[in-house]
């Protein structure tokens, strides 16, 4: 896996998009090879002789031509190959959708992302949600989906170490999915010119296990928050 060996895979599906990769950079790349490999080889060979004037040919005629479709057949073979594959990683990232255990809602704008993850109550747009910015947390194997927003113009959540790219539109909700496999702390990146700030665009991801995360979103609920900076509020509350 060539992809791996640069970046960790941190999604249930970053494998797949891997294996694609690895797939196109063969198929293309090895017959890009030999393009190159012929065409440098031609050049030294008939440079170095000292010959007369080239034969002029057209190319036209069947003889010179069946050069060129017989190598049309395995370029055409190699890309329905990978058509067949793309398409079928494609479904399962982007168009299929498996039922969420958890929702966060991302907004994108110039130049920061907004993150709202759902409190202690696991459900997004109630009163103990926890927002952050720049800063996304999520448990280790549980399904996500993402709500992606822009309060500006176009923007791109990408997670490098999930292979997840998708685009943010101004007056749009988009919903996708993703399942964090691997803890750590990785890359969030805005992946669309979005303005002079664009490069100033980064954010992290906490990818924690689920007892960790447990914890955070215990700790930073807004009611454990009002707690800790108002302790007589609790006494007052008994
Ligand atoms: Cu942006």
């Amino acid at each position: 896996m060539i992809l791996e060996s640069l970046l960790p895979a941190a999604s249930s599906y970053a494998r797949d998009i891997g294996f694609l990769f690895d797939l196109i950079t063969l198929l293309v790349g090895v017959p890009f090879l030999i393009a190159c490999y012929l065409f440098f080889a031609f050049i030294f060979r008939f440079a170095a002789k000292k010959v007369d004037k080239a034969m002029y040919i057209t190319g036209y005629e069947h003889e010179y031509m069946k050069w060129i479709h017989r190598a049309h057949v395995p370029i055409l073979v190699f890309d329905v190959i990978i058509v067949i594959f793309a398409v079928n990683v494609w479904y399962n990232v982007k168009q299929n959708l498996p039922e969420a255990e958890s929702t966060v809602r991302v907004i994108a704008q110039q130049w920061a992302w907004t993150f709202v993850h759902p409190g202690p109550d696991n459900t997004l747009d109630t009163a103990d949600d926890i927002t952050t910015v720049n800063e996304l947390h999520v448990a280790k194997d549980t399904l996500y989906h993402y709500k992606l927003e822009s309060k500006d113009v176009l923007h791109n959540f990408s997670v490098p170490v999930f292979r997840l790219k998708q685009d943010a539109i101004p007056g749009r909700v988009i919903t996708g999915w993703f399942e964090p496999t691997l803890a750590g702390e990785y890359d969030i990146q805005c992946a669309e010119i979005c303005g002079i700030g664009h490069g100033l665009m980064p954010a992290r991801i906490h990818i924690e296990t689920p007892s960790q995360h447990a914890a955070w979103v215990a700790e930073n609920s807004p009611f454990s928050l009002a707690k800790a900076s108002a302790p007589e509020l609790e006494v007052a509350e008994r």
